[in-house]
């Protein structure tokens, strides 16, 4: 399953983005450091399912479809908050870096409205500084990966007469999941290629970690707190900085309310949604009626939704480059084997191939692989083709062998 990191500096609102993207229950606070032990949860990435086009009702196994959008499952951990210098130890933060290791993409949330000090204390919106605290978090990874490549340096001296640079430093990374290709990237990027490794002062090692991290850690910016009134002003700071590509307005709080009042039946919500309907027969008390006209008017009217569900489809679908891949076992009635429609969606790396999609199934559908079927048009698909977003794909095996009497 793929894995998103929350990072961000102490209460931008990492553990309510991940309570209102998973509706767990891990503990939020305006005091700093308020998570003290990384928390993993599932989300979901969603798109328009296949049903639509298909004109089919299905029957979702390993996801779920509502009003024909297809919610996918991903993993999604909250780490402490980072503060500047965490990895000389400030804050909680470092000890827990190496859990975002795992992650294949990262989101960083970052309090638009300006409201976080120096030390991490909630302050007066718009005191702080959205764009430096987004730097100091980005240069605490830097230091962090540069620290594993300094650590490991007589080890990647050594290997890299053996075999090359890329492969050495690969192999001291391969905790963060960094590539050689990815290495090779950042080594030319940072224009390392000239200087000999074992001549790398610690500047240029932070500059090669600066290269290297979006490469291996594709990251979505994300602006919280929308709902506070001196965050537009930040927003647009931010999208200046990272670009609007990399930066999707939040309201982490907002999500969180509807989703738990959807929960205990006072709503009509679905993530992503650009409305809610309060329920007819719903008794809200006078605080629950203030909460939803807030949210109403600083939200929903100023910026459509809550942005939760949009940016882990934007980290997944845009910035990893996912796609939805439907396999199926009878390719005429797109079911599996018990007649479920259209049961199971993966999420593939752009660039895969019918054979990979095999290996992600299941091993002996990659061990007895024989040939796959496009199930829309039926046409057989060459061993190379590239997966495209929603195909629908019937992977034809080797049947088995008979037992002899
Ligand atoms: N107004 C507003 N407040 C929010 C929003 N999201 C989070 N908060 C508040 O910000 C404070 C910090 O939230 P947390 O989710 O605990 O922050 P965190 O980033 O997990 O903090 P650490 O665990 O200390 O790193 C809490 O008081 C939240 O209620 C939002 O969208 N709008
Ligand atoms: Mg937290």
């Amino acid at each position: 399953m793929l894995t998103v990191g929350l990072i961000g500096k102490t209460n931008a609102g990492k553990t309510t983005f991940f309570n209102a993207a998973t509706l767990l229950n891990a503990k939020i606070s305006n005091f700093p450091f308020t998570t003290k032990k990384p928390n993993t949860g599932t989300a979901y990435v969603c798109d328009i399912c296949v049903c639509k086009e298909l004109d089919l009702k299905d029957n979702p196994l390993n996801s779920t479809c509502i009003d024909g959008w297809r919610y996918v499952p991903v993993k999604l951990i909250d780490v402490p908050g980072l503060l500047k210098d965490a990895w000389r130890g400030r804050g909680l933060g470092n000890q827990f870096l190496s859990v975002i290791g795992q992650a294949d993409a990262l989101i960083h949330v970052v309090d638009a409205s300006g409201s976080i000090d120096a030390e991490g204390k909630i302050s007066q919106p718009g005191s702080g500084n959205p764009v430096q605290d987004a730097i100091d978090v980005e240069m605490e990874l830097y230091r962090w990966i540069a620290e594993i490549i300094m650590h490991n340096r007589q080890f990647i001296i050594r290997e890299s007469s053996s075999s090359s640079l890329e492969d050495a430093i690969a192999r001291s990374l391969s905790g963060i999941k960094a590539n050689t290709s990815s290495i090779s990237k950042a080594l030319a990027k940072s224009r390392l290629t000239e200087v000999a490794f074992a001549k790398w002062t610690l500047d240029q090692t932070i500059k090669f970690a600066a290269f290297l991290l979006p490469l291996t850690k594709p990251t979505l910016i994300i602006a919280n707190k929308m709902d506070i009134l001196t965050s537009e002003n930040y927003l647009g700071m931010l999208t200046q900085y990272y670009g609007r590509s990399l930066v999707a307005a939040c309201s982490a709080e907002a999500e969180l309310v509807l989703r738990r009042a959807e929960k205990m039946g006072l709503l009509q919500y679905t993530p992503g949604q650009e409305k809610f309907r309060i329920k007819e027969n719903a008794k809200l008390t006078a605080k629950q009626q203030g909460a939803l006209n807030y949210i109403e008017t600083r939200v929903m009217a100023k910026w459509m939704r809550t942005g939760i569900q949009q940016a882990l489809n934007t980290v997944v679908l845009k910035l990893l480059k996912s796609n939805m891949i439907f396999p199926v076992s009878d390719e005429s009635k797109y079911t599996d084997h018990h007649g479920n429609v259209l049961p199971d969606v993966y999420l593939m790396p752009e660039g895969s191939t019918p054979v990979d999609l095999a290996r992600e199934v299941h091993t002996t559908l990659l061990k007895n692989y024989v040939l796959s079927v496009d199930a829309k048009t039926g046409i057989r698909l060459p061993k190379d083709y590239h997966l495209r977003h929603r195909d629908v794909v019937k992977i034809v095996t080797r049947s088995k062998p008979r037992k002899r009497r």
